[in-house]
Parts: structure tokens; sequence; C-alpha cells
């Protein structure tokens, strides 16, 4: 099976990643939903939905500003590195549910951030948007035109954006060989993306140290951490 896997990856155009917060704990960046994830802490409804944003803003503006000042600090591992020095040899793509912008920072130059950006702003009332430099004096920041700024990330039960999500289901459509990292695939509709590129002929390769709800349906499942098995991927392609 692996050697059948080697070879449609030596074969492949376009090779498309799906990662999720596994791919940066190596990073030092909790996940969600993993040992020691958010979520095993906090509620989500408390911290991710417009209506705890709401409810109460400043609760959930310091969460953002401790988890900005942690990915500030944090450097991309040898998964991030490994997925952009694969440009080398592959047209690859990746479709990062992470804000944390590691990708980018590993040098990959095709990134779609289909659940936004930590280190943008936006308005909850105009159109006005901005990458944050620095700290903000008081929280919840405020815009210009006096309403509250939010940090520029898709909460649960808002759309993704838009044009972001249509060109994410056109790369997963187009791809020969789509790579699922670090991520539980417990979120729809990111947890989709698998489904499109099975449709059109992909072949599927999961990269995650514990099982997840779509295992089954992967033709490869590699049970060990990011860092350690993208690398091989990339050796792959070198021989
Ligand atoms: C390693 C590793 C290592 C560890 N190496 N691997 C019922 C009620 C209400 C809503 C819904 C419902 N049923 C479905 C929904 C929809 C909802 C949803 O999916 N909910 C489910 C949880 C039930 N989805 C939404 O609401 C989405 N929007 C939507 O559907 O809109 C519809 C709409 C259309 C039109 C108009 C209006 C609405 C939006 C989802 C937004 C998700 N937001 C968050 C937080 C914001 C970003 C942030 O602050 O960071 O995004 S939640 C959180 O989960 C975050 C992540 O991007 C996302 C996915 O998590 P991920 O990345 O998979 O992390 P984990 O922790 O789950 O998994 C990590 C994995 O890594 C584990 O498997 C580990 O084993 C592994 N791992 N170390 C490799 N070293
Ligand atoms: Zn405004």
């Amino acid at each position: 099976m692996f050697e059948q896997v080697a070879d449609r990856i030596r074969s492949a155009k376009k090779i498309v990643f799906v990662t999720g917060a596994g791919i940066s704990q190596e990073s030092g960046i909790p996940t969600f939903r993993g040992k020691d994830g958010y979520w095993r802490k906090y509620d989500p409804m408390q911290l991710a939905t417009i209506d705890a944003f709401y409810e109460n803003p400043e609760l959930v503006w310091e969460w953002y500003e401790e988890r900005r000042k942690n990915i500030l600090d944090a450097r991309p591992n040898n998964g991030h590195y490994a997925i952009s020095s694969l440009e080398k040899y592959k047209d690859v793509t990746v479709l990062t549910q992470n804000i944390d912008g590691l990708h980018q920072r590993a040098g990959s130059s095709e990134v779609l951030e289909i659940h936004g950006s930590i280190i943008r702003i936006r308005c909850t009332f105009c159109d006005y948007k901005d990458d944050i430099t620095s700290g903000f004096d008081s929280l919840p920041p405020k815009c210009r035109c006096g309403n509250m700024l939010r940090p520029d990330v898709v909460w649960f039960g808002e759309p993704l954006p838009q044009d972001v999500w249509r060109k994410s289901i056109m790369h997963a459509q187009s791809c020969d060989v789509m790579v699922i990292a670090g991520t539980s695939l417990a979120v729809s509709p990111a947890n989709t993306l698998p489904l499109y590129a099975k449709q059109n002929g992909a072949i599927l390769i999961e990269v995650n140290p514990e099982a997840t709800v779509m295992s089954e349906r992967m033709d490869l499942s590699l049970r060990e951490t990011s860092a350690n098995a993208l690398p091989h991927l990339v050796s792959i392609c070198e021989s």
C-alpha cells in the first residue's frame, strides 16, 4: 500500500494540504480538541461565537490577545517547512484552518486561511480592516467609527470568507493528492474538503497521531506527528 501511495505522490502534479491545529502543536501552540486543547478547558460557546463576543468582549479579546502573543513568539516547525519545500517539486496549495500564519512564515506561497487570521482585525460595523502591529491601550479596541473591533477569524455559526472557500473547493477538486495534517476534521464545512478531493479521484493521506472521524476513508494514515511525517513525504519526491 505504501509503495502504491508513494508512486502516486511521485507522479502527482498538484498536492493540496488541509491543515489544522495539530500541525502547529510542535511549535508550542495548543490544539482545540487534543490533549491540553483549548476546548478541554474552555467552553467554545463563551469564546468563539458572536453572541459570546457581544456578551463579554473583554474576555474574548483577552483570550485572543494571549494567543496572539504566543503565536508571534512561536516559530514554524519541520512540518510547516516540509510543506513549503515541496514547492520545489510540485504545485502545492495549503488550505489551513489555522489562524497563526505559520505556513506563510515557513515560506509557503499559496495559503488559503479558511478560518481567518489572528493578525487581522475588522470592525463589527464598518468596512475597516487592518493588520495588528502592536497591542491595544484598552480592550475591547474601538474603530474610528466608534464601534468595536474584533479579530478577523471565523467563529461558530459564521460563514467562511466566501471567496476563500470557493477557491478552496476548486483546489480540492483539482488535486491529485490531498494530505490532511493535524486536524480532527470535526468542524464543518472544512471537513468536506477531503470529500471534494476524493470525488475527483485524488488519494487522501492523513497525518495524525490519533485516528479521526474520517480515517476509514483515507488511502493512507500516518500515525505520526506532522513534524516527523511530513519531511518523509518530501523525501519521496526527492527519490
Ligand atoms: C497532531 C499533532 C501533531 C495533535 N501532528 N497532528 C450544531 C450546532 C451549531 C453549529 C453546528 C452544529 N453542527 C455543525 C455546526 C457547524 C459548525 C461545526 O462544525 N460545529 C461542530 C464542532 C459540531 N461550523 C461552523 O459553525 C462554521 N460555520 C458554518 O458552518 O457556517 C454556516 C453558515 C453559512 C451561511 C451563513 C451563516 C453560517 C464555522 C466554524 C468556525 C470554527 N472556529 C474555530 C475557532 C476560530 C479560529 C480560532 O480562534 O482559532 O476554528 S473552532 C476551532 O476548530 C478552530 C479550528 O480552526 C477548528 C478546527 O480544529 P482543528 O484544527 O481540527 O483542531 P483540533 O484540536 O480539533 O484537532 C487537532 C488534531 O491534531 C487532533 O486530531 C490531534 O490528534 C492532532 N494532533 N498534535 C499532527 N503534532
Ligand atoms: Zn468601524
